[in-house]
């Protein structure tokens, strides 16, 4: 049987295609053996017309064969889940480990602001994500209205069994987490990359982490009010250390798969997460 893998990307969009103006509904993306790409499509397909956030009428689904050669193997990160009462904890403690990852205060509230905005001209969420240059604050991206869409990243086949095992013993085995913390970890691995704050734009959703590659990917039940769309992402990057188009290159096109899991821990304080750290 062909051991060949695929890219599978779905994006869809409510008023016509992003492109032209659509409104951004659902994006999903898996890289799979060719034997799955039919039930893969199908998955993909059902998930872009039954999304919370409407339904779409421009549904956009690409397969593309990936050279085995140019598939960036890694383990994913460590995942920590914060104990916090609401979204307003959460915050806070989101800005603290962003502190940890060695961010100024000051840029750190420009990011969390970028985000609380969203896209200002189209008065949605953004389908990619933010690029904070984190010496100057400023935003990176070459069309602000579309973003950066972190892309081609999946786990192996043979951990997806484990994996979902593994969060399912702590309740979160979901879409949400499973997909985050492959994007995160792709994100992670990108030199230049500083660290990446997220929250769902999914109403029923209110989880949102940051991730970074020497602090893992640190999540929070709470990181915006229920019933709220506002979402997105930000990645503060540092372009001393890797060019802006490069990094948006590897985000964009390299392809990354997790062939490793890394641990994932039950709830703790923040406090207890610090600790933890220190013991590294
Ligand atoms: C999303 O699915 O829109 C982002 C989810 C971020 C949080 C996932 C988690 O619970 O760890
Ligand atoms: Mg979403």
């Amino acid at each position: 049987m062909s051991q060949e893998l695929y890219s599978i990307r779905m994006r869809a969009a409510q008023g016509g295609p992003h492109e032209s103006g659509g409104r951004h509904i659902s994006g999903a993306e898996r890289i799979v053996l060719e034997e799955k790409i039919p039930v893969t499509l199908e998955k993909l397909f059902l998930r872009a017309l039954k999304h919370g956030l409407g339904r779409p009428d421009f549904i956009n689904i690409i397969i593309e064969f990936i050279s085995p050669e140019k598939i960036q193997k890694v383990t994913s990160l460590p995942v920590y889940t914060i104990r916090c009462r609401d979204y307003l904890e959460g915050r806070k403690l989101a800005r603290k480990v962003l502190e940890l990852a060695g961010i100024e205060r000051r840029l750190i509230e420009r990011g969390f602001n970028y985000l609380l905005e969203g896209c200002f001209d189209c008065g949605t969420n953004m389908r990619g994500a933010i690029l904070m240059d984190v010496n100057t604050g400023c935003r990176l991206e070459p069309d602000p209205n579309r973003g950066i869409r972190a892309s081609r990243m999946d786990y192996a086949p043979n951990l997806e069994e484990i994996l979902s095992r593994e969060l399912e013993k702590l309740g979160l085995n979901n879409d949400h987490v499973r997909e985050a913390l492959c994007l995160a970890t792709k994100v992670a691995h990108v030199p230049g990359i500083v660290a990446e704050l997220c929250w769902s734009d999914d109403p029923g959703y209110t989880a949102g982490y940051v991730a970074s590659a020497n602090l893992g990917y640190v999540r929070f039940n709470y990181l915006k009010e229920k019933d709220s769309r506002r979402g997105g992402r930000i990645f503060f990057i540092d372009p001393t250390m890797g060019k802006p188009e490069e990094i948006i290159k590897i985000l964009e096109q390299k392809p990354c798969i997790i062939s490793k899991l890394g641990p994932i821990y039950s709830e703790m304080t923040f406090d207890e997460f610090r600790k933890r750290l220190k013991e590294h």
